[in-house]
């Protein structure tokens, strides 16, 4: 890959050793500012006896406490801001389904900074000044849209701010427009890729080239279903809005992890249980601390996500450690009869099953003093089975298939095309009846 297809080579092929340098001179800064100006941090790191100053190596930063949601959620809604809000020019806030939404807000030296990292992410995905960007991301207090947004923008490249759903206008603008670039939520691209399939229409006649898909966990399979199924190359990209929103992390053409933009985040892996910094390599809960924001700097914030870090040298030339695709969050991970079982491993398994849609929903429930799982998938019309001793064979083999792989036992149901709701966001795979 040349170098031309890398945003901000300067900072993405640092070598490592400048890198760390420039990582503790910036966290350095930002200890001592968020000890100033927000109390939260202030308290925490008194209760700890540590001042800033007692940081002079990367290693140093175990010794700080961790920040979580819940701060978030005491310190709603501006309590965290590190700057007074008249320097404020953007709110987001987090899509929470309990309680108050977190809330957090951007310098204008923020904006730009973020805008530049998504150019990256967007670049190293194939973007360039030439291409027509549809963004299906919902705009609103969701940061994806408005992250994908100003990234194209910092490109130059045309962006359709279309939104997320109205899928039938999205493809009417894909065909008229003639889009290069999708961005939304991977089981949105499914859900468009359906809809195209049902109108008949050949992808290869759009003009569709990459995707970049994020936002919640994917796995590898749905990425080739999603590949073949729109004629592009899916990428995947990372982000949260505690952290800054998309542009945390995104991949290369070589799709093998996501660079995280260490210049401007510190990544960690831990134990969720001890909350021991783990080995690179381990697999673990990733935990960030941003180093260059303004508005709203988080010390040591643990994501839930759980993922490992890879710190090998990419072919693609840049130094910045890659990410490996998420399995799920740990608040979303499942135990069944004593099993960890993360939706996407399911997914895994459904799309490997010729047939199989991927529309799927879990429904975990109780039954004394077990858990037990259900999986509800569709299959492709032309499979769907009139006799009911193939059907019973066919969910019999995809239970066994689950087992085999997951080594937990899951009861498989069948039900009709299209009754599983479709995502125009974020998917909710989980139906939990046991929080009911
Ligand atoms: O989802 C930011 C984002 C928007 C990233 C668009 C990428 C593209 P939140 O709504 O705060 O922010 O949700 C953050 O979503 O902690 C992960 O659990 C999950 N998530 C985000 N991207 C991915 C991904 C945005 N590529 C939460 N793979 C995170 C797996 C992801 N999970």
């Amino acid at each position: 890959m040349q170098s031309s297809q890398i945003w901000d080579p300067q900072h993405e092929c640092m070598p490592r050793e400048e890198l760390e340098q420039f990582q503790l001179e910036r966290l350095q800064a930002t200890l001592n500012r968020v000890y100033k100006n927000v109390p939260c941090y202030r308290t925490k790191f008194n209760d700890l006896g540590i001042v800033p100053e007692d940081v002079y190596s990367l290693s140093d930063l175990s010794k700080l406490p961790f920040t979580t949601k819940e701060d978030l959620r005491r310190n709603y809604p501006y309590g965290m801001f590190a700057v007074p809000l008249r320097e404020v020019v953007r709110i987001h806030s987090s899509s929470g389904t309990t309680g108050k939404p977190t809330v957090v807000g951007y310098t204008k030296n923020d904006l730009r900074m973020w805008s530049n990292l998504v150019a990256r992410i967007m670049t190293a995905a194939g973007v360039t000044h030439d291409d027509v960007v549809q963004i299906a991301f919902g705009y609103g207090m969701f940061t994806g849209a408005f992250g994908l947004h100003y990234g194209s923008e910092t490109i130059g490249a045309a962006v359709i701010p279309m939104s997320g759903g109205n899928s039938d206008k999205q493809i009417m603008i894909m065909q008229d427009y003639k889009s290069t670039a999708l961005v939304c939520t991977p089981s949105y691209a499914v859900t468009l890729a359906d809809l195209i399939d049902k109108q008949g229409i050949d992808p290869r006649t759009l003009s569709l080239k990459v995707g970049l898909f994020g936002g919640e966990p994917w796995s590898e399979a749905l990425r080739s279903e999603i590949e073949a199924r729109l004629q592009i190359i899916a990428t995947d990209n990372y982000g949260l809005s505690e952290i800054i929103g998309p542009g945390v992390a995104g991949e290369c053409r070589y799709k093998n992890g996501m660079h995280i933009a260490e210049d401007a985040f510190i990544a960690e892996i831990i134990d969720p249980e001890t909350c021991r910094v783990l080995p690179p390599g381990s697999v673990g809960e990733l935990v960030l601390t941003s180093i260059s924001k303004e508005a709203f700097p988080m010390i040591r914030y643990r994501t839930r996500d759980i993922t490992s870090l890879d710190y090998t040298q990419c072919e693609c030339g840049r130094t910045m450690v890659r990410m490996k695709k998420t399995s799920g969050r740990s608040d979303d991970m499942l135990i069944i009869k004593g099993v960890n079982v993360f939706p996407s491993q399911i997914e895994e398994v459904l799309l490997a099953i010729e047939g199989c849609e991927p529309h799927y929903q879990l429904v975990v429930d109780r039954k004394g003093a077990l858990d037990v799982l259900e999986v509800c998938i569709e299959v492709r019309e032309n499979i769907f089975f009139d006799e009911m001793k193939k059907q019973r064979a066919f969910l019999d083999m995809v239970g066994k298939r689950i087992d085999s792989v997951l080594g937990v036992g899951v009861t498989v149901r069948l039900v009709e095309p299209d009754s599983i709701s479709r995502h125009e966001g974020k998917a909710q795979r989980v139906i939990d009846k046991r929080k009911v």
